[in-house]
């Protein structure tokens, strides 16, 4: 099908005809070499929406990622915008400046055939598939809390220049549709029997009822919700989960932020440690003997800690050195003499950051095992009843994160719920 799906010039590509395509790109030559008959490509793409294929040559190799006009995962009966690789483009080149390296580079963008030709990121692997096997990465939390903190601070009025901050305010708001999937996959459909909707049944048949019974939950969902849509702090990545982050033994990268839109910042550091809360809950279901994973769910948790305080170090040192934007100025602060004003805004916003995220994290693990999109971590527990009875365990975590998010004193405080919860049978 992929092959055939066509609208006005756009064609789908298919490994047979990349060749022919994009043969004559410069930025495919310089990597592949010119001699096309060499070049061998696959498809590989995993995703819920997209073509990925490699290129590759005996010179070197390439990804070319390519918009479908549908939904992958559900197929033509739910047409998408190809636009929303505009968006990924234009949230790579972003990303890129605001934290080098930490991406992949960027080689060419087709607007029309909504193809981006990118870096061949290898030996790097998707986190999601890394936290299954029980992989330990050393400089992950450190990477990726500094992601967080680097691309939600500069991308936000505390950083830019007004005008630049409202021109990409005006053209990332046009990503409606895949804010439409977001709004009403992560924050609606979970709540009620949404038609795309599926869970482990009938072992959480029960649990499921009473979630979409709780009232309380409900209503924090939807503030979550409103402040998902109203409030455009800065440029998130808008789907920054661990299947939208490639690792090695030493290097971190984001991909796939075709869900850029301008948002609240806790949204993005929510989502992160949403599904290594999950990744943690699912090791039940791939430990060989119980307990044998014991302390890689103490490492994922330290990496939680660690994206957390990495996070707000280096959001703490940008207020510091580099607030150029309109918000909280030195003028009215530091220039006063009153520089523990500034400390005392910057302790507010910290703690705002923090209780979105919780917030957000709570819904994310509620979607990713009630909605239409589940996580790998939990899918490939085979045992319907093991699998319950770890995501049981993550969605009462999610429900006390929705619903007191604003009451919970700290990490510490969530490390212990989550190691209450492993020691309990809940399905
Ligand atoms: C219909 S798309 C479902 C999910 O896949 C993407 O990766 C996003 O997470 C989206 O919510
Ligand atoms: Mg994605």
């Amino acid at each position: 099908m992929a092959e055939e799906a066509a609208s006005g010039s756009y064609s789908a590509l298919g490994v047979e005809s990349i060749g022919a395509r994009l043969g004559n790109l410069v930025a495919m030559k310089e990597r592949l070499g010119s001699d096309i008959g060499s070049w061998r490509a696959r498809e590989v793409g995993d995703g819920n929406l997209n073509l990925v294929f490699i290129v590759e040559s005996p010179v070197g190799g390439v990804v070319v990622k390519q918009a479908l006009p549908y939904v992958r995962l559900v197929g033509d009966s739910w047409p998408l915008p190809l636009k929303r690789s505009f968006f990924e483009y234009h949230a790579l080149i972003r990303q890129a400046e605001r934290d080098p390296g930490r991406v992949p580079g960027v080689f060419h963008f087709d607007v029309e055939q909504a193809l981006i030709v990118q870096e061949y990121l290898t030996p790097h692997i998707i986190l999601r598939r890394s936290l299954i096997a029980g992989t330990r990465h050393p400089h992950l939390a450190g990477d990726l809390g500094r992601f967080c903190a680097r691309t939600l601070f500069r991308g936000s009025d505390l950083s830019m220049k007004a005008a630049d901050r409202k021109a990409d305010l005006a053209l990332f708001a046009d990503n409606v549709a895949l804010c439409d999937i977001t709004e009403n996959l992560v924050f609606t459909d979970p709540y009620f029997a949404a038609p795309l909707n599926r869970h482990t049944a009938p072992q959480l048949d029960a649990l499921v009822a009473r979630l979409r019974a709780d009232v309380d939950l409900k209503v924090e969902a939807q503030h979550l919700k409103t402040a998902f849509t109203t409030r455009a702090e800065t440029l998130l990545h808008g789907d920054l989960h661990t299947g939208s982050v490639m690792v090695t033994g030493e290097d971190t990268r984001v991909i796939d932020p075709e869900f850029a839109v301008y948002g609240p910042m806790g949204f993005d550091v929510g989502m992160l440690l949403a599904n290594f809360w999950m990744a943690c809950f699912a090791q039940s279901g791939h430990e060989e003997g119980e307990g044998a994973r014991d302390a890689y769910r103490a490492w994922i948790l330290d990496v939680v800690h660690e994206i957390w305080s990495t996070f707000a170090q280096t959001f703490t040192h940008l207020w510091r050195t580099e607030r150029t934007g309109m918000l909280y100025p030195a003028a009215l602060y530091e220039d006063q003499g009153h520089a523990m004003a500034a400390e005392q805004a910057l302790h507010h916003r910290l703690q705002a950051i923090w209780t979105d995220a919780l917030g957000f994290a709570g819904v994310e693990i509620h979607r990713r095992i009630l909605g239409l999109a589940h996580i790998a971590e939990f899918e490939t527990i085979a045992d319907p009843a093991q699998r319950a009875a770890a995501e049981a365990k993550a969605l009462v975590f999610g429900r006390h994160l929705v619903v007191n998010r604003a009451r919970i004193p700290g990490l510490a405080a969530i490390r212990s719920l989550a190691e209450r919860l492993e020691g309990e049978n809940i399905a």
